[in-house]
């Protein structure tokens, strides 16, 4: 993804929450003051990686939210489209924003095909509210409009997702994040506050609607359902506090894993954890259906944020396919092409040399489906795909600015280099046990 594209979508959002974002809003008191009623304000503080926070409109007090329920063209990077399903034209869906005191109305229209209802995870509210169909409420049928209002008695990073169908819902992509702002501001202030939802998709090569069926073998893992390297960095300034709110509504435990920091884990589903609870990290496991907040001070470069299951940060790729690794198959390259069209060897020259031959010699593929990796550096190829995105930290940022700011400039001395080419270089210590 370039640049430039990245800086159209940021564009596009910003159109989006337009003139009406109100940065300075976010108390009750402040909202009180507020009459009459200015529709289309957000509290804005949130930086949705790839997405934005939807407005709400004040009427009498009550914060109401609209969200619809529909399907949704998305790509989860140049070269890959699906229809999925998402709300107010987005997967995930818009996310929400709200201080603890507040009441809330959020009205939910369904334009799907089928039933649909929206469970609030995490939020304490009326058993009424809590958005199981059939259990706590009729399910929302289509074409219909319900209405959940509940008063927010706690913060934290929650999200909503449908509890109706919710196997098939959520699989194609219904999802969203529910930020609830502490009542009394942040006890530590917060420079920068991203988040974004991990997820799991399986869209069959040549297809262009997500699987629902499948269990395990998925071939598609995302932030905010897309994929590196269409994943936006975080960009950051160098000393601010930066926080990263990450929550998971896939079908795996996935541990995040930030390069160049000792982040530390402060809260959760359950708010802001007691200082005293408060744990050094540099990876932490989100479960399914747990948040994490992650918290640390920037230090300038470059730095990978991925998870650290290896398949985790590939896109599709084949399975069950025949292991050659290791064995010397030079000579019989065009017979083994005669018998397996297409494949490409690995461990052989890296897994660089598959991501320049399907992007130089344009390999023929499916229809419809990104290399395993991709994503050039100011090195060379990534070797990335999925579940990975970069936290980009320079000095002398402008408190608002999120542009995309290019490579980081690696102070003279302090990059890793090359001082042999001889595999006999040196006299390494090495204990040699021959295995057959
Ligand atoms: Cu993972």
């Amino acid at each position: 993804m370039t640049v430039s594209r990245r800086s159209l979508i940021l564009a596009a959002g910003t159109a989006a929450l337009g003139a009406a974002v109100d940065a300075a809003a976010g108390t009750p008191a402040a909202d009180a003051r507020a009459a009459p009623a200015r529709p289309g304000r957000s509290t804005g503080s949130v930086r949705t990686l790839n997405g934005w926070s939807l407005p709400y409109t004040l009427k009498a007090g009550v914060k109401e939210f609209h969200l619809v329920a529909e399907e949704v063209d998305h790509e989860f990077a140049p070269g890959c489209k699906a229809k999925c399903w998402g709300y107010n034209g987005g997967t995930p869906g818009p996310t929400l924003e709200a201080v603890e005191g507040d009441r809330v109305r959020i009205l939910v229209t369904n334009r799907l095909p089928e039933p649909t209802s929206i469970h609030w995870h995490g939020i304490l509210l009326p058993s009424g509210m809590d958005g199981v169909s059939g259990l706590s409420q009729p399910a929302i049928g289509p074409g219909e409009t319900f209405a959940y209002e509940f008063t927010l008695r706690q913060h934290g990073t929650h999200m909503y997702h449908p509890h109706a169908d919710e196997m098939v819902q959520m699989a194609v992509g219904m999802m969203g994040l529910f930020i609830i702002h502490p009542a009394g501001g942040e006890p530590e202030p917060i420079d920068r506050d991203f988040a974004f939802l991990l997820h799991n998709w399986s869209l069959h090569p040549g297809t262009y609607r997500p699987d629902p069926s499948i269990m395990l073998d998925f071939d598609l893992w995302t932030f905010n359902s897309k994929v590196f390297p269409a994943i936006d960095p975080l960009v950051v300034r160098a000393g601010e506090r930066v926080r990263i709110r990450i929550g998971n509504l896939s079908m795996y435990n996935h541990p995040i894993h930030l390069h160049g920091h000792q982040f530390d884990v402060t809260g959760s589903d359950g708010g802001r954890w007691p200082r005293q609870r408060w744990r050094p990290e540099v990876t932490e496991l989100i479960g399914v259906g747990q948040t994490r907040d992650l918290e640390f001070v920037a230090v300038p470069g470059d730095w990978a944020l991925h998870c650290h299951m290896a398949h985790h940060t590939m896109n599709a790729m084949g399975h069950g396919i025949p292991n050659v690794l290791g064995a010397r198959i030079a000579a019989s390259d065009a017979d083994l092409e005669a018998l397996l069209p297409g494949m490409m060897n690995m461990g052989a020259d890296g897994m660089s040399a598959h991501q320049e031959h399907v992007e130089a010699m344009k390999l023929p593929g499916p229809a419809n489906t990104l290399p395993m990796m991709g994503g050039t550096g100011p090195y060379g190829a990534l070797e990335m795909g999925g579940m990975f995105t970069t936290v980009k930290v320079r000095r002398g940022l402008a408190a608002n600015d999120y542009r995309d700011p290019g490579w980081y400039q690696a102070p003279a001395g302090t990059v890793a280099r090359r001082v042999s080419s001889d595999p006999d270089f040196g006299g390494p210590v090495r204990r040699i046990i021959q295995t057959r």
